[in-house]
């Protein structure tokens, strides 16, 4: 596949910064380059990766700006084409003026990740890789980092490699019994094959149960606390978060509303959410707040029933702390114990002393690597992997079964070659125009 066009973009944020960096890439990457820059050489006679200084002028030959500028020449680029890379004072406007006078020397304003997507058509890299783009980019702390860094080096890409050609090799032993029956060739049928499809169904299943972790390391882990009134929920937020974030009063039903912030507990992203308190006399407002609160409780991979010592145990309330994905904390540890927790097992914090704090991100940690989390394994895939493995395996449990039954091996042939489609899609290997779009639309201008 080759894409003929020009493109260009401001790669770096939009605001105000020491430097701002605009990429070009395309055929005429060099040619546009030539035509804004002045400076002791022409960029067509840079060697490649090495910055020079000159001046950028617009159209009029006016004066833009000061800048440094490189020449990458294809395949050596990072989209796998001729790339020009201007860093430009960081300005709003001089870069902005800077992306015009490419656009006006023959380039086109780039779509949201079309840069990486040049990357991959020119076959950089997978389509794992090009995604692991998005996610080093959003990676809010060091375990999401590390699993994009290792998506990006390919160690998915490798693994889907592995699938796929596994899967076409079954194919042949497949069509061998199917086409050449009296050649003498002897295939793999029946029970071996049979092994080998398990195999591939066993490394597909492995693949698909670090959905959870891909998940949690993306997105974060959903932790919801909720309780009676007062207990203490937003006081405990504002203590995990480390500023006052929500408004912590002495009146009862004070939160209305459902209050997300994100904290960072060894590497895991905690997507702690502060809910309106539990009670049954309340006003419509409040209410509907409530329903939300049940609602996020819906949604939670763990929940933290938060509870005020100092009161009295609220009914029904020892049936729900068995509950593996529910930490059960007793607040207010500083004020004397009502009689109805003695000896209760719980957690006891304080969120005015700090005290329990550390034991209840300890324990919060350890609910959640019980769960899905493996920090010592880094492979993670997401929501769309996910998509395409299960379809693959659906396919060769259809296999096995036509197989198992004796019946014709076209038929288990039909289902294997559906399989193959489902793993390639997660490399980008078929149907690549239709996925391309929603992988590449969520980047940003530039990458
Ligand atoms: N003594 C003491 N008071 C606390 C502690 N934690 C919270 N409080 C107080 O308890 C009251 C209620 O705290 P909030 O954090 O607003 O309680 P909440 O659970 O969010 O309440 P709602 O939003 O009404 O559901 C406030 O006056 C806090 O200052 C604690 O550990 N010790
Ligand atoms: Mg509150």
């Amino acid at each position: 596949m080759t894409v003929s066009d020009t493109i260009a973009a401001i790669s770096t944020p939009p605001g105000q910064g020491a430097i701002a960096l605009v990429r070009v890439s395309g055929a005429n990457a060099i040619e546009v380059a030539d035509k804004i820059f002045h400076g002791k050489e022409m960029p067509s006679q840079f060697e490649p990766h090495v910055q020079h200084f000159g001046e950028i002028f617009g159209p009029e030959g006016r004066l833009i700006d000061q800048v440094m500028l490189s020449v990458h020449r294809a395949p050596a680029s990072y989209s796998g084409e001729d790339l020009i890379e201007i860093s430009c004072h960081g300005g709003t406007l001089v870069s902005a003026k800077v992306l015009e006078a490419c656009l006006r020397a023959g380039a086109r304003a780039a779509r949201a990740g079309e840069f990486t997507e040049r990357a991959f058509l020119n076959g950089k890299m997978d389509l794992t890789q090009a995604e692991a783009v998005i996610d080093l980019i959003r990676a809010k702390t060091d375990l999401a980092l590390r699993s994009a860094t290792e998506q990006l080096e390919g160690r998915l890409g490798e693994q889907i490699r592995k699938i796929r050609d596994e899967l076409v090799e079954l194919l042949a032993h497949i069509n061998a019994s199917i086409d050449f029956p009296d050649e003498g060739i002897t295939p793999d049928e029946g029970e071996t094959l049979l092994a080998r499809l398990d195999s591939i169904r066993e490394e597909i299943a492995a693949l698909l149960a670090t959905a959870d972790q891909g998940r949690i390391l993306r997105e974060g882990v959903r932790v919801v606390m909720y309780g009676a009134t007062n207990a203490g929920k937003s006081s405990l937020l504002n203590r995990l978060l480390g500023y006052d974030r929500v408004i912590v009063s002495d009146a009862h039903g004070t939160t209305r509303d459902t209050i997300e912030e994100t904290v960072n507990l060894n590497g895991v992203p905690i997507r702690l959410l502060d809910t309106a308190g539990l009670r049954t006399s309340a006003s419509e407002l409040e209410r509907e707040g409530i329903a939300r609160t049940e609602k996020s409780l819906q949604l939670a991979d763990l929940r933290l029933y938060i509870a005020d010592r100092s009161t009295s145990k609220p009914s029904h309330f020892q049936e729900r702390i068995r509950n593996p994905n529910e930490i059960t904390v007793l607040n207010k540890s500083d004020l004397p114990e009502n009689g109805d927790w003695k000896d209760f097992h719980a957690l006891r914090i304080s969120c005015l002393t700090g005290e329990g704090l550390p034991e209840l991100q300890k324990e919060i940690l350890t609910r959640i690597t019980k769960q899905n989390l493996k920090p010592e394994s880094a492979l993670a895939i997401n929501a769309r992997h996910r998509d395409c493995l299960r379809r693959a395996l659906e396919s060769c449990d259809r296999a096995a079964t036509v197989q198992a039954q004796g019946l014709s091996p076209e038929y288990a042939a039909i289902h294997l070659h559906d399989a193959l489609r489902a793993v390639g899609e997660v490399i980008g290997v078929v149907d690549v125009e239709q996925i391309l779009d929603s992988v590449f639309s969520q980047f940003c201008i530039g990458k």
